[in-house]
């Protein structure tokens, strides 16, 4: 049933625009970024490396690997006891386990750090514990320490070693915190005991044993959190290493994780994407070839991440014989070739200061822009939204620097391309510009919004921090009206959804005296959606939201106009 008609929207959203009032001006990531360090967070000094590093290894190993089912959630889905569950550790002997291969895979594919889960939610641990004998050393008839091994060997192959540590959630010990109603009588007991029992002397034993820890990474499987006297306890733990980083999922840490997708705007601070090349399991399972992801893809979110100011841990799920499936190794080793040839325009470079960009993404260092072109053009040329001076522009491969040609007006830049991209996958254009570059932001950034209901969030679907967001809730239909002021050009809409499903939608714009369709489309994807369409030129822009899963969350955190070409 419609909730209001076709023109009392229209009259509503009229009416709310006249009431807009003007709002803060649009900060970049970059500047949001500097603020931050400025107000003291994220401190300079222990980030360096790791804002330099942008690429590590992510580790999910553990007695799940024996099953290859149901991956390192195993023991929850297939409600196993604890008793069950453990007999894994008598055959969990991976002989083929050679850490310094994985260090040296790791170097190879141009990581620069590897972080690998020390104990899981299922409790069992990689090293020796005296803490609990539920562990690697004197559980299974392989009898080795792996966190040790690993914490020597990545350092002689130029890897920093990392710890994930699962601290709210572990089902195989008594007390253990969880996301969800124990299944065996064994897993019930006193959070607190357990915390001083098993997973602050565990967390000592890991930051104290094995030399330095360059990240150690808390998880949970759900929404809990320690207690500001828990909290307080880790924090003495995690001075044991005091250059040490921390995510901020479980505490607060010195950076944000984004899992599994990577926003469609860049995230404030320092951030970490983490995402699996074997699609749907971080721990090992039986997969067939469409489950691993293309090189293209993965090299394509490498950019993106980097392209937004974030690191991306990109994960391997290894075999119970110690081995990395051999179809991560293989995308692993094009990621480094790629690297090997590009990695100027990856490490140690900041966010772009272009929002968007339709050919690809854009990474800085210094008076240098980095191009990374995605979609090559079928005209030979792309558009740099920018008026600086050019003073040299040629393709990174390009060992003669031969310079390419270009043009500049009306405050952009037109470089033109050869016919074929040397790298089909990202081809690199090095750019050295005189003068800073001016951020690009969407045309509707931090414009004056209405919205139906929640209204008082609709500022947050147009503003520049992808955490924020505008929740699509009932009655249908639900829309966002966004009052450009200024008639504005725009050719492009992107639209951040990080939850819920949005099945039918459309854009209106506002043309002589009534709403215009610009385009509708259905099944709205998580992460980021961009559609283009010829120019439309409008002061107002209505966001019609009108299929979409009622009673769950549906969030979005940023819908975004761009004269993008
Ligand atoms: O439940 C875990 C999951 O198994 C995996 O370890 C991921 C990695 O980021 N963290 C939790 C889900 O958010």
């Amino acid at each position: 049933m419609k909730f209001y008609s076709q023109f009392q929207r229209g009259l509503i959203i009229l009416i709310g625009s006249l009431l807009m009032l003007p709002v803060a001006s649009c900060k970049s990531g970059e500047e949001k970024a500097s603020s931050a360090k400025e107000n003291g967070v994220n401190p300079g000094g222990k980030m360096e490396w790791w804002r330099e590093a942008k690429f590590g290894m992510f580790i999910h190993w553990g007695l799940y690997a024996v099953p290859a089912n149901d991956y390192e959630w195993h023991m929850r889905y297939q409600k196993k006891s604890i008793a069950e569950y453990s007999q894994y550790a008598k055959q969990f002997n991976p002989t083929q386990f050679d850490a310094d291969e994985w260090a040296k895979i790791a170097n190879e594919a141009g990581m620069k750090y590897m972080v690998i889960t020390t104990k899981h939610h299922d409790g069992f641990a990689l090293f020796d514990s005296e803490a609990s004998s539920y562990n690697m050393v004197d559980a299974t008839p392989f009898k080795r320490d792996i966190v040790k091994e690993l914490a020597e060997a990545c350092p002689k192959n130029d890897v920093r070693f990392g710890t994930y540590y699962s601290l709210m959630t572990d089902w195989g010990h008594a007390g253990g915190a969880m996301g969800c109603d124990p299944w065996d009588p064994a897993q019930v007991g006193d959070l607190d005991t357990y915390f001083n029992t098993i997973a602050f002397p565990q967390v000592r034993e890991l930051l104290t044993n094995y030399g330095p820890i360059a990240e150690l990474w808390f998880d949970t499987d759900g929404p809990l959190k320690p207690t500001p006297a828990q909290t307080s306890r880790i924090d003495s733990l995690i001075r044991l290493q005091p250059n040490m980083i921390v995510n901020n999922r479980v505490v607060p840490g010195d950076f944000n994780n984004a899992e599994r997708h990577v926003p469609a705007q860049a995230i404030f601070g320092d951030w970490e994407a983490c995402d699996m090349i074997i699609d749907n399991s971080w721990g090992y399972r039986e997969y067939g070839p469409e489950n691993v992801k293309p090189l293209s893809e993965l090299i394509h979110q490498l950019i993106d991440v980097v392209s937004k100011g974030g690191n991306l841990l990109l994960n391997v799920g290894p075999k119970a014989d110690g081995t990395f499936p051999k179809e991560s190794v293989e995308r692993l080793m094009g990621m480094g070739k790629w690297l090997k040839i590009n990695g100027e325009a990856i490490y140690g470079t900041g966010r772009s200061p272009f929002d968007y960009l339709p050919w690809g993404r854009c990474t800085r260092k210094g008076d240098r822009l980095y191009l990374h072109v995605t979609e090559w053009p079928q005209d030979g040329d792309i558009v740099v939204p920018m008026p600086n001076e050019v003073l040299s522009a040629s393709l990174l491969a390009d060992p003669s620097h031969n310079q390419l040609a270009y043009e500049t007006s009306k405050g952009e830049l037109r470089l033109q391309l050869p016919k074929d991209p040397p790298d089909s996958i990202a081809t690199v254009i090095v750019l050295e510009v005189k003068d800073e570059v001016q951020p690009v932001h969407s045309l509707a950034c931090n414009k004056p919004s209405f919205a139906s209901l929640d209204e008082s969030k609709s500022k947050f679907a147009v503003d520049s921090d992808p955490y924020t967001y505008w929740d699509v809730i009932d009655p249908k239909p639900a829309w966002l009206f966004v009052d450009l002021g200024e008639a504005a050009t725009f050719n492009t809409v992107r639209i951040g959804l990080s939850t819920g499903k949005i099945h039918e939608f459309s854009v209106k714009c506002w043309k002589n005296g009534s709403w215009e369709t610009v385009f509708s489309d259905s099944d709205l994807p998580r992460g980021e959606y961009v559609k283009t369409f010829p120019p439309v030129t409008s002061n107002k822009v209505w966001f019609d939201v009108t299929e979409f899963d009622s009673g769950k969350t549906c969030r979005i955190n940023s819908f975004e106009l761009f004269d993008a070409h």
